[in-house]
């Protein structure tokens, strides 16, 4: 499973497309950029660069730890099953 921390925007909408053509389960984690929540301590964690979009893979393909991805571009060459 993956968690998409998204909001309304252009740059999250990239993800959300791709998620669904790939047919790939995911969540959404609504990230309010309007309210300041991308810079919530626990969201800097997985994207320190304090803007949506980001993943988490809870289950990669090596079978390692959850992975956390952030940048439209990387999160889009990121390759799944
Ligand atoms: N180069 C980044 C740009 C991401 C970006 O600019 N995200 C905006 C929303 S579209 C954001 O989170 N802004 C919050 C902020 O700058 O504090 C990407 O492609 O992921």
């Amino acid at each position: 499973m993956i968690d998409l921390y998204y909001w309304t925007t252009p740059n999250g909408h990239k993800i959300s497309i791709m998620l669904e053509e790939a047919k790939l389960a995911y969540r959404v984690k609504p990230i309010n950029i309007g309210r300041g929540e991308q810079f919530d301590p626990e969201f800097l964690t997985i994207a320190p660069n304090n803007r949506i979009p980001a993943i988490v893979d809870h289950s990669p393909q090596d079978g390692g730890q959850p992975l956390s991805m952030f940048e439209s571009g990387a999160i889009l060459e990121y390759p799944r099953r």
